[in-house]
């Protein structure tokens, strides 16, 4: 059998369109923003070429506002549903004139991915050269979220649908659905035709995604009008962490290219951030970070793999990262699970086959490694490691995995789509690391 770092680069080369990849084939036909990050990762150790253009393709469709939309819909196809004419970008005045796509975001990775290119890069001149050409845009970017998606001008900002988390059907949105009632939508589902329907969210579930955008699109997408109305409104840790990370890359990146003019302003915000970030979102009892209603005015108290992706941008105290490792070693790494799950294992609402409630997902991962190993955590850093290796492996690059060992007797314990590339690709740079 071939090493699986040569199937990884397979896998990755084999999803490369024109200019940028799909996540899979069949199930995600088009760009999206945080897989596209992520995947420039995996090509930077083999491919810098691809990694570079991957990153240009997702920039080129910016808006002028500083807005990365979530999907870029590159080609005319109908396998995937809400496709762009349900989400009718163009209704916002500032969008994107050569591309359609979604008028919602995603993590945004692109700050840290461009840090990552240049310590991968054997080349550090010519990487460093390459970053100049594009570091203003993910600039522009940041500067969209924390003017126009910080409207009690925390340092936090908002994430208006679940699409925008990534985690798009948590367990927590849960308590979102119980404040909404959207009406019964008529559409024909695409993902349910290429995957097994229990492994994806539920029709029901799918009228709510659907509203939301609704209501978005009423207001042509306008940030104000959506903070003011949309029923999903949420300050969610792992987006929000996400988005420091990228900025201190930002910090890092325009020192080291000597271009001072924009630094005091990263500064500025990186620091009202992290504060805002650990004065509101960390719980005492709980022993970790957790999502915040802005709707409602509530926190919303439950444990998933994104309380503990704050290690990752260095947001926490040692203390505080202590007590997040003892919780998340108690109730996510028993001998029996693999890390780690995306939900609470101890939950009832815990399921370890449905996308984001409960399976292990790659991208996690490696973002729990990387933090862990920051704070000095080696051995718990190595076991995710290896039990990411491990997990693939067994039963190939897929999208998700069951989190309990024992489903993985006979490497059927891979769910969603399969050749998936930000396991592919981040699968590479942990066998690099
Ligand atoms: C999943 O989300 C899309 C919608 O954006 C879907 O279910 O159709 C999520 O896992 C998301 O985080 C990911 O970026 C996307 C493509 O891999 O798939």
């Amino acid at each position: 059998m071939k090493a699986l770092h040569e199937r990884a680069q397979t896998v990755l080369n084999n999803n490369f369109k024109e200019g940028f990849s799909i996540p899979c084939a069949k199930l995600y036909p088009f760009q999206w923003f945080w897989d596209s990050g992520l995947i420039a990762i995996g090509f930077a150790h083999f491919d810098m070429q691809k990694a570079e253009q991957e990153i240009e393709t997702l920039l080129d469709a910016q808006w002028e506002n500083g807005f990365i939309p979530h999907i870029i819909f590159h080609t005319d196809t109908d396998t995937y549903f809400p496709g762009p004419d349900f989400h009718r970008s163009d209704l916002h005045p500032q969008s994107s004139k050569k591309y359609k796509s979604t008028g919602m975001t995603q993590p945004p990775v692109t700050g840290f991915v461009l840090e990552e290119m240049y310590r991968i890069s054997k080349d550090k001149v010519a990487t460093l050269k390459y970053i100049e050409t594009v570091i203003d845009k993910v600039y522009d970017n940041h500067n969209y979220f924390f003017t126009k998606r910080d409207p009690q001008n925390e340092g936090l900002v908002y994430i208006y649908h679940n699409w925008e988390s990534g985690t798009d059907n948590s367990p927590i949105w849960d308590d979102i659905w119980d404040t909404m009632d959207p009406p019964e939508y008529t559409f024909e589902r695409r993902d349910t035709t290429h995957v097994d329907a229990a492994e994806r969210p539920s029709k029901r579930e799918y009228d709510h995604y659907l509203y939301i955008i609704d209501i978005a699109k009423e207001h042509n997408y306008s940030d104000e009008k959506i903070a003011e109305l949309s029923p999903f409104l949420v300050q969610d840790p792992l987006f929000n962490a996400i988005l420091i990370k990228s900025n201190q890359s930002l910090i890092n990146l325009y020192e080291l290219l000597g271009d001072y003019s924009k630094v005091e302003q990263l500064k500025q915000w990186q620091n009202k951030s992290v504060k805002a970030f650990n004065d509101k979102l960390f719980d005492e009892e709980l022993g970790a970070y957790i999502h915040y209603d802005l709707r409602n005015e509530k926190p919303l108290r439950y444990l998933s793999s994104s309380s503990f992706a704050p290690l990752y941008a260095n947001i926490p105290s040692k203390e505080r990262a202590d007590s997040m490792v003892k919780v998340m070693m108690e109730k996510f790494g028993g001998d029996q699970q693999y890390l780690c799950a995306s939900f609470d294992p101890t939950s009832e609402r815990f399921n370890p086959k449905k996308y984001w409630r409960g399976p292990v997902w790659i991208n996690l991962n490696w973002m729990l490694f990387k933090g862990l190993k920051q704070y000095g955590f080696s051995e718990i850093a190595e076991r995710v490691k290896q039990d990411t290796i491990e997990i693939i492996e067994k039963n190939g690059f897929y999208e998700y995995f069951d989190s309990r060992k024992e489903m993985h007797k006979d490497g059927t314990a891979g769910y969603g789509g399969n050749d998936f590339s930000w396991s592919a690709a981040l699968l590479v740079d942990l066998l690099n690391d």
